[in-house]
């Protein structure tokens, strides 16, 4: 019996750890075991002109960078632009408290222009017939880790705009959006 309980053993040994290895070499859940930034996920409350509550957002982060999914309702239905601003105040009515994109690289705005983007740009909203918006962004260009430049948590925090006009992706330096209708802060206790 112990001469068959040796090699049993290895055995066993053997198959788990080939489990092992096709567990991380799986790309979908290598990705989710990647490590996340514990602060997240960052709940974000959005506001309108009015200052009434309109949605929120959510940042999560993990190796491929960090996830915004957005839920609004009560927009025009259509394409509304969105950022992330450089400051983490939203003020009604214009908001204009929020500051310029983030734009820690100082580059010009828009995906389409040769001196562009701004670490704050991001793909335009398709807001619904109803209203509604129901979308997850993601970017690459942005961090939810402090310390970093491109760090959306750096000292005054950052904002989520939403523009009443779609963005051009190329015009510096809002993309020619229009006024900003909708704002949460970016900010976590700690900054
Ligand atoms: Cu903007």
């Amino acid at each position: 019996m112990k001469k068959i309980i040796g090699p049993m053993l290895l055995l066993f040994l053997i198959l788990s750890a080939c489990s092992g290895n096709k567990d991380t070499a799986d790309p979908k859940k290598s990705d989710e075991a990647a490590p996340v930034n514990a602060e997240t996920p960052i709940n974000v409350p959005l506001i309108n002109t009015e200052g009434d509550k309109v949605g929120e957002a959510e940042l999560s982060e993990n190796s491929k960078g960090v996830a915004i999914h957005v839920r609004v309702e009560g927009l025009q239905p259509g394409k509304r632009a969105i950022h992330l601003h450089e400051t983490g105040k939203c003020a009604p009515p214009d908001f204009k408290s929020a500051g310029a994109h983030f734009n820690p690289g100082h580059k010009e705005h828009g995906f389409h222009n040769p001196k562009g983007y701004h670490e704050g740009d991001l793909p335009n909203l398709e807001v619904a017939a109803d209203g509604k918006v129901d979308a997850v962004l993601k970017t690459a260009d942005v961090t939810l880790e402090r310390g970093k430049p491109n760090s959306l948590l750096d000292k005054d925090g950052s904002a989520l705009v939403i523009h009443a006009g779609e963005d051009d992706y190329v015009t510096d330096p809002a993309g020619n959006a229009g006024d900003r209708i909708v704002c949460g802060e970016i900010v976590k206790e700690g900054n």
